[in-house]
């Protein structure tokens, strides 16, 4: 692979349940395809409970916590992993901060949600975290290994 590491690193980015029921699957990946960053998995798929208690199982102690759990699990949710240079990080600059009323406009959460308890995506919040949570939503295979075909196609 002519990469550096920097360069393939991971996060892993859904859109939430109300996110997919809004149509902005397309608008979201948009972003992140035009952004440069490369796509290498998704899928779309409706979380079993015990996924998302795993996956949230940091905020078990939160008064949020089984709403949030619920909320997850009300319908399919797209789940994705992006790779480039410092997506983690950059994932969590487009996505906007957690509460939409204090996202930047130009942001994901900032253009398209109001709420915190219905912010239409999710992203990673450091690396390790990415590792984990690419691992417990997609198995190995899943994931794609592949370089852009530079100029190959397109003139
Ligand atoms: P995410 O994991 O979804 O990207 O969000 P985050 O790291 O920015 O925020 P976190 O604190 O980990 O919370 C996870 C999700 O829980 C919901 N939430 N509801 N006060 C509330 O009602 C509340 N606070 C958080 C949000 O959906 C948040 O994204």
């Amino acid at each position: 692979k002519n990469m550096t590491d920097a360069n393939a690193e991971r996060t892993f980015i859904a859109v939430k349940p109300d996110g997919v029921q809004r149509g902005l699957v397309g608008e979201i990946i948009k972003r992140f395809e035009q952004r440069g960053y490369k796509l290498v998995a998704g899928k779309l798929m409706v979380a079993p409970k015990a996924l998302l208690e795993n996956h949230y199982k940091d905020l078990a102690d939160k008064p949020f916590y089984s709403g949030l759990v619920t909320y997850m699990a009300s319908g399919p949710v797209f789940a994705m992993v992006w790779e480039g240079k410092e997506v983690v990080k950059m994932g969590r600059k487009m996505l906007g901060a957690t509460n939409p009323r204090e996202s930047a406009p130009g942001t994901i959460r900032g253009d398209y949600c109001i709420d915190v308890g219905r912010n239409i995506c999710h992203g990673s919040d450091a690396v390790e975290t990415a590792q984990r949570e690419i691992a417990l939503w997609f198995k190995d295979d899943e994931l794609c290994d592949y370089e852009f075909a530079d100029k190959k196609w397109v003139y």
